[in-house]
């Protein structure tokens, strides 16, 4: 495949993934955990945490009952928030299909709702013109021959069994089944979020396996002759595809010998991926919208999380925060959408995203009294205040006028923005 000459700047980027230029303009997308941990209520590793057994765990599945799901409205949802790529959980570490697979009865065909959700997800997000993404898991807490290991204690069913009668080669070729149904039968599928092995990156919290225990290259090889413009994560522990940090904002754009990775931070608004019926660690709109902004000033794309509730609602906490971004995004969506990190340098507590030649300055903190804009001399114009502080918009770079310093007075305060005459010293 011809890689586009923007790709060539990525390093990690294999030539027979899919093209991933639709992905680094659009920048943001909604990551969707929903299964039976979410009847649980409280976090998609309630299982483990509080070692459960799987006869115990299986109430959820008598009980998994989404009823008030309506597919179409977390599509409306989604898109008023200005996302344009969604990643749902097909499965999750706990087992559960998502989708009527015909390799495992654990599925949610065989619960009280009966229909094939993930179908009726992916058509509403399709008719609203976004992107699909699915996440599965390589863990599987329910299968007989998965052998569990990694971070949590063994719950006790488990270390009751066995591990000579598990056969981790029959279990990856139940994972390569239930891949080959889901890029099989719900059309073209955009990206492949594979969750998760990180033991060629220490971040820490990620032990257990790698690519020789998931047998990642066959994997690869199959998603690739299944969807051939697929876009794929780096979680099968290859090294390659796209960079998936989580939980945390990168200091600095990630780099990889020194050369642009393309990558795309994933985050909760309140701490846990899975619906979390007590959990109080809501972040602010204001924050969450910060973090997406710093993420695409860092060259990145951000994932904002969702966990719908056990009956398949959007909890109002949520929907509030979807909201609050996507009012911002009807007014700012083209200082993120198609845009990066900018060659200058950001004045302290702000933020710079840069498409082609405009300019966006995103100002963090508020009120701002002086702002010194370095490096700029020669590349503006003029410097106007939208009607958003949020929103600076710096218009095309005109060597021939250049501006020593504006006044402008805006609705909250008065800023000054001093353009040095030198020329920029774009490193
Ligand atoms: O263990 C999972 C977790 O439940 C969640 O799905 C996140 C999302 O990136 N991935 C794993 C590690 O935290």
């Amino acid at each position: 495949m011809n890689v586009p000459t923007e790709n060539l700047k990525y390093i990690n980027w294999p030539n027979n993934y899919g093209d991933p230029q639709w992905f680094i303009h659009d920048r943001f997308g909604l990551f969707i955990h929903f299964g039976l941990y979410s009847a649980g209520a409280r976090h998609e590793w309630f299982m483990t945490r509080e070692k459960i057994d799987l006869q115990a765990y299986k109430k959820y599945f008598d009980y998994f009952n989404p009823d008030l799901l309506h597919a179409k409205q977390w599509a409306q949802y989604a898109k008023k928030a200005g996302v344009k790529y969604v990643v749902i959980t097909t499965k999750h570490h706990e087992g559960f299909a998502l989708w009527d697979s015909k390799l495992t009865e654990y599925k949610v065909t065989n619960t009280v709702i009966k229909r094939d959700l993930l179908y009726e997800i992916v058509e509403a997000m399709r008719e609203e013109g976004l992107k699909i993404g699915f996440y599965h898991s390589l863990i599987d807490w329910n299968h007989p021959d998965f052998i569990i290991d990694g971070l949590h204690p063994l719950r006790d069913d488990v270390s009751k069994r066995s591990l000579a009668n598990r056969n981790m080669d029959t279990y990856i070729e139940y994972l390569k089944g239930q891949i080959r149904e889901l890029l099989t039968n719900y059309g073209e599928i955009n990206y492949l979020w594979f969750d998760f092995s990180y033991s060629h990156r220490d971040w820490g919290w990620a032990k257990g396996k790698g690519a020789v225990d998931w047998r990642s290259e066959e994997l690869e090889k199959l998603v690739l002759e299944l969807q051939p413009n697929i876009l794929l994560n780096d979680r099968l522990d290859l090294n390659r595809g796209i960079m998936t940090p989580e939980q945390f904002q990168p200091n600095r754009l990630n780099k990889e010998n020194n050369q642009p990775v393309i990558w795309e931070a994933c985050q909760t608004m309140n701490g846990s991926w899975g619906y979390h019926r007590d959990n109080l660690n809501w972040k602010s709109s204001d924050t969450l919208l910060k973090m997406l902004i710093d993420t695409v000033s860092k060259n990145g794309n951000f994932l904002l999380n969702i966990g719908p509730n056990g009956r398949g609602e959007i909890d109002e906490n949520s929907v509030v925060r979807l909201e609050a971004i996507g009012e911002w995004m009807r007014l700012h969506a083209r200082s993120i959408y198609g845009s990066k990190q900018s060659e200058f340098e950001a004045p302290i507590d702000c933020r710079y995203t840069q498409r082609g030649s405009q300019l966006y300055l995103h100002i963090f903190s508020w009120p701002y009294k002086h702002i010194h804009v370095k490096g700029l001399a020669g590349r503006v114009s003029y410097c106007q205040f939208l009607h958003d502080a949020s929103e600076v918009r710096f218009a095309e770079y005109d060597p021939k006028e250049v501006i020593t310093s504006t006044e402008t007075t805006i609705d909250r305060d008065s800023v000054v923005l001093n353009l040095p005459v030198q020329k920029p010293n774009v490193s």
